[in-house]
């Protein structure tokens, strides 16, 4: 009489037969496509990001900070961007600060005559529903002592801190020396 393990043998292989494979297989393709397209994703995102260029913390949103390149051997530079404020409350930028520099500050410019003159200024209030813009020729971060000149490709870590909102942590892209306004 012959022994009745052969159909036994065949119905408890299929967990790990052929069939199973194939499964893994089809699922680890799925999750090369997956990685794939999140990749993609992901670069599609810092492209945006890197053209929008700004940061939102709670209410405010800090818009495309740059600044200018400065000629060899300059000590100082200047910073800019917006503040727009969706809040209902306002809010006071009260300190910068810059690896990049030994000293930053907010500074303002006026023009006496003909003469610009710059001047600094402890803090700049951020309207409730408005835009705190600083940008050549009126308020800007000044930077000075520069580490090394900045140089148009450069990007340069800048740490404002507000009254409410506190600190924030923006990238400052340095462009051209005719570079205008946060745009
Ligand atoms: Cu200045």
């Amino acid at each position: 009489m012959p022994p009745a393990t052969p159909r036994l043998h065949r119905s408890a292989a299929p967990p790990h037969g052929p069939g199973f494979r194939a499964h893994a297989a089809s699922i680890a393709a799925m999750q090369r496509r997956w990685a794939t397209r999140l990749l993609a994703a992901a670069g599609l995102l810092a492209a945006l990001a890197a053209a929008a260029h700004s940061v939102t913390s709670g209410a405010l949103t800090i818009g495309h900070p740059f600044a200018r390149e400065t000629p060899p051997g300059a000590r100082t530079g200047g910073a800019y961007f917006t503040v727009v404020n969706a809040g209902k409350e306002a809010d006071t930028l009260t300190a910068v600060a810059s690896p990049a520099a030994a000293r930053a500050s907010l500074h303002t410019m006026t023009m006496d005559g003909t003469m610009m003159k710059m001047r600094s200024i402890a803090s700049l209030p951020v309207p409730a529903g408005g835009t705190l813009t600083l940008a050549p020729g009126g308020y800007h971060v000044m930077l000075e002592d520069l580490a090394k000149p900045l140089v148009k490709g450069d990007r340069i870590p800048l740490r404002l801190t507000f009254e409410k909102a506190g600190a924030v942590d923006v990238v400052v892209n340095v462009e051209s020396i005719t570079a205008a306004h946060p745009h």
